[in-house]
């Protein structure tokens, strides 16, 4: 049989049950958009940026209804796409990128978007092809689809020169596409046996999950329960273990964690490590100092050890492995005393903080705790909250407590701005039955802000709040002990409501704390009759987050004395001068 490359391509991506790809047309594409367009199952979204689409499609993978792709340009878009797909990279989560590629018939040189893209994306994927012939097409794709969603899931990158999408050729043997066999375990009994030795043993067992352990919040409980265990979580993992649970300590580990985190941890003498890397977030930069009792689970061995050595590594899905320390540890009496004397430390530490934010004067601004009680009080348990990268996003890990499994996305290890705006778009896409708000700062508004137009285009009913205060804070906060000066993080002036004007979506303002509770009815009432809306927050910054001041600190310490003595010289030097 003989079929263009375009053809075969969105035969495969409909076989996998693909229904939206992200990505602008170029000539090295549009057959394959013609393709799109044609079918009844897939929807091709034109966004305003590849970076947004990257972020739409790591959006719709979180949400686990599916995986998002790419359908984008050689060179141009693939780098515009880079920074969603390095964040979809480091944060494993799968995604299929699909670029055109430049002739190979012409015999010529300098051709139009003509680079070495594999180099580019080999260090932020998980595989890269380049389809050479007909017959390659379908199979690759499954090829790359299955590694993509194979151990720790990631993105995969998939070339298809142009002249093969334009011309048939011979297609050769159709096949079928091949799950990846059910994610178990790779670890011996002895290794299990060791661990729930260590953990039957422990006086104050704890756990810290991270979105490796999204879908193990059955398993977290019962083992939580049965501890009596006090849960920490990463920042990806917030939505790992339900906020509202007993055991939920909050927000990281260490001197930059919430003070119910910090002190359910003080006195741990095992720590069960689910589904995280201890990477530099929940860590407070690596401000805290785990037990020498480590029990480590992780479907990524290269994980184990690389910045904390694990008295017992796990290799493995984190439910199945769970689910095995469930039974191994079914005769174990339920340390029901303990997680009383836990749930009641947790209970008093998380009321005590709130009501330190509550009692912060916002000086006629929206308090931060203000806020939030009434986004959860208004949010469905199940609603989606996407944060970007800033103040705002350790505000929403330390006081909005996150109800549901996949409710919470940020762009976590790459750490890039601009992920909120357009990944709001796409979990709404992919879970059009849910709730999907984002929060974003007002400097990554003006990086993806233009993809506001994408969801009117795709008819999204969602809500953005702009954490308005008029600076890059999240680095602002950090220049002013330091420096004295904010170099580069004072924002120019910006009209929200001209933006939201300009891209055809509903505009609020949330000037202060009266204002809260009804403007964020009209803007929730507004997302679920099918209008966007951005919401203008004057919000209040005046107040650090833990986190902020625990990470300050650890890298203040992390100088030595004279280099201490020379920063704080300087800062008082220049207190003094102006
Ligand atoms: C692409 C990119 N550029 C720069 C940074 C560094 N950075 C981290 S947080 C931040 C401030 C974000 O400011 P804003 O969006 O206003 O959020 P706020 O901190 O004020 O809540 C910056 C500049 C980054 N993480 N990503
Ligand atoms: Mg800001």
């Amino acid at each position: 049989m003989k079929s263009t490359a375009a053809s075969l391509a969105r035969h495969a991506l409909e076989r996998l049950g693909i229904r939206h790809t992200f990505g602008i047309p170029g000539v090295h594409n549009t057959e394959l958009y013609d393709q799109m367009g044609a079918s009844d199952s897939i929807t091709p979204v034109l966004v305003a940026h590849e970076g947004g689409g990257a972020f739409m499609a790591d959006a719709v993978s979180r949400t686990g209804a599916g995986v998002g792709a790419l359908l984008i340009v050689p060179a141009a878009g693939v780098t515009h796409a880079a920074s969603g797909i390095g964040e979809a990279f480091l944060d494993g989560i799968p995604m299929l990128v699909i670029a055109g590629g430049i002739r190979r018939d012409l015999g010529r040189a300098y051709q139009l978007h003509d680079m070495d893209q594999h180099a580019l994306l080999a260090p932020i994927t998980k595989g890269c092809w380049r389809v050479e012939r007909h017959a390659d097409v379908i199979p690759v794709i499954y090829e790359a689809y299955r590694l993509a969603n194979s151990g720790e899931p990631g993105p995969v990158f998939v070339e298809i020169p142009v002249d093969l999408q334009l011309m048939p050729g011979d297609a050769g043997e159709i096949p079928e596409y091949q799950p990846p066999p059910a994610a178990g375990h790779h670890a011996d009994d002895a290794a299990f046996a060791r661990a729930t030795d260590l953990l039957r043993a422990a006086k104050h067992p704890a756990i810290i999950c991270g979105w490796g352990a999204v879908d193990a919040g059955r398993e977290l409980k019962a083992l939580a329960e049965r501890l009596g265990a006090p849960v920490a979580t990463t920042l990806q993992g917030l939505s790992s273990f339900p906020g509202n649970h007993p055991l939920h300590a909050g927000f990281a580990l260490g001197p930059a964690a919430v003070p119910a985190s910090e002190n359910a941890f003080r006195d741990c003498d095992c720590l069960l490590a689910v589904g995280t890397r201890f990477a530099e977030i929940p860590t407070g930069s690596y401000g805290y100092q785990p037990p020498a009792n480590l029990i480590h689970v992780d479907i990524n061995p290269r994980v184990f050890g690389a910045n904390y050595p694990a008295a017992v590594a796990l290799e493995g899905d984190a439910r199945s492995v769970l689910a095995t320390f469930e039974s191994l540890l079914a005769t174990m009496p339920a340390a029901a005393a303990r997680r009383d004397v836990v749930a009641a430390q947790i209970a008093a530490d998380k009321r005590d903080y709130r009501d330190q934010w509550l009692a912060h004067d916002p000086k006629g601004r929206v308090n931060p705790q203000r806020f939030f009680d009434a986004l959860r009080r208004q949010l469905p348990d199940d609603g989606i909250v996407v944060a970007d990268d800033g103040n705002h996003t350790f505000l929403i890990a330390e006081l909005m407590p996150i109800h549901s499994p996949r409710a919470f996305f940020s762009p976590s290890d790459f750490n890039s701005m601009g992920y909120c705006i357009p990944a709001v778009i796409g979990a709404k896409l992919a879970r059009p039955d849910r709730t999907v708000i984002g929060i974003v700062g007002d400097g990554a508004v003006r990086m993806t802000g233009l993809e506001m137009a994408t969801a009117v285009a795709q008819k999204a009913g969602v809500a953005w709040f702009v954490f308005n205060d008029g600076e890059l804070a999240q680095i602002a906060q950090a220049q002013e002990t330091p420096y004295n000066r904010k170099t580069c993080t004072v924002l120019p002036e910006l009209d929200f409501e001209a933006l939201a004007r300009a891209n055809r979506v509903a505009y609020r303002a949330m000037r202060n704390d009266a204002e809260v509770d009804r403007v964020m009815q009209e803007a929730l009432a507004s997302a679920a009759a099918g209008e966007p809306v951005l919401v203008d927050v004057r919000i209040d910054y005046s107040k650090r987050t833990r986190f902020t001041e625990g990470v300050i600190r650890t890298n203040l310490k992390r100088f030595g004395l004279a280099d201490q003595a020379r920063l704080v010289g300087r800062a008082l030097w220049r207190r003094l001068t102006g």
